[in-house]
C-alpha cells in the first residue's frame, strides 16, 4: 500500500505506540519526544565542531543526505571505500564526544526494544532535505553486531525501507516522525534498510529538515 504523506504534526500517531517491523525490530512511536530540544543542542553541539558534508561513494557518487558523526569513532565514505576512523577527515581533529542525551536515548531504547546495557561509541548524524534519499543497505562496518542499531527521527517525516538480509528481498514501509525512534537488533541486525527520497513537508519546529541520527556500537 503507498504510504499517506499528506502529514502534518497533528497525523503523528500516538505517542507511546509500536509498530513492530520483525522479530527484533520495532519503532517507538514518539519516544524522543520529551527530549527533543536536548537532542537538537546536542546536534548543534556536534556540528559546530564537525559540519554536516555530502560524501563522496566509492562508486564516485555524491550522497544527497549530508552527515556527520559524534563519538569515538565515525562512518565516513570516500573513493577509497566505507570505514569508521577515530578523526573527522576535514578537520583531522578526533569526533565530537557523542552528547550525554544521544547516549541516555539510545540507551533507554535499546533496553525497551529488548536490549539492555547498550553502550554504543558512535553516532552517525543524517541532515535530509526535500529529494534527499538513501538507498538500500546494511549496516556493516560496525565490529560487533551483537549490539543493536538505534534511530532517531527529528523533523519532517520520512518513509522508512525496512527489507531482509538479501538486497531484493520485500520491504515494508513505515513512515517515520518527529520523535520516532527505531531499533534493530539480534536476528534483525544486518536487513536492509533506506529512505525514500523526502518530500518537502515542512515541520513545525525545523522547517524543510529531517535530522536522523544511529546510534552503534562500531568497535
Ligand atoms: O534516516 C534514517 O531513518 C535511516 C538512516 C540509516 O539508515 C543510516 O544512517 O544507516
Amino acid at each position: 500500500m503507498a504510504p499517506n504523506l499528506d502529514l502534518f504534526a497533528d497525523d503523528a500517531p500516538a505517542q507511546g505506540g509500536r509498530v513492530v517491523l520483525g522479530p527484533q525490530s520495532v519503532v517507538l512511536r514518539g519516544y524522543a519526544l520529551a527530549r527533543a530540544e536536548a537532542l537538537l543542542a546536542g546536534v548543534d553541539a556536534v556540528t559546530g565542531e564537525a559540519p554536516f558534508r555530502q560524501m563522496q561513494t566509492p562508486g564516485g557518487y555524491t550522497m544527497s543526505v549530508a552527515l556527520t558523526n559524534c563519538g569515538s569513532l565515525g562512518w565516513t565514505s570516500d573513493a577509497h571505500g566505507y570505514r569508521y576512523t577515530h578523526r573527522d577527515p576535514l578537520s583531522g581533529r578526533p569526533w565530537p564526544d557523542m552528547p550525554a542525551a544521544f547516549a541516555e536515548l539510545a540507551r533507554d531504547a535499546a533496553a525497551e526494544a529488548g536490549f539492555p546495557g547498550f553502550a554504543p561509541d558512535a553516532c552517525l548524524v543524517n541532515r535530509y532535505e526535500p529529494g534527499s534519499r538513501l538507498s538500500l543497505h546494511q549496516d556493516r562496518n560496525e565490529r560487533d553486531y551483537g549490539a543493536p542499531i538505534v534511530s532517531v527521527s527529528l523533523g519532517m517525516p520520512a518513509v522508512f525501507l525496512f527489507g531482509g538480509l538479501a538486497r531484493g528481498d520485500k520491504t515494508s514501509r513505515t513512515t517515520l516522525f518527529h520523535g520516532d525512534v527505531v531499533v534493530w537488533g539480534g536476528v534483525d541486525r544486518l536487513r536492509y534498510h533506506g529512505v525514500m527520497p523526502m518530500q518537502a513537508l515542512p515541520h513545525p519546529r525545523l522547517g524543510s529538515l529531517r535530522i536522523n541520527f544511529t546510534i552503534r556500537k562500531a568497535g
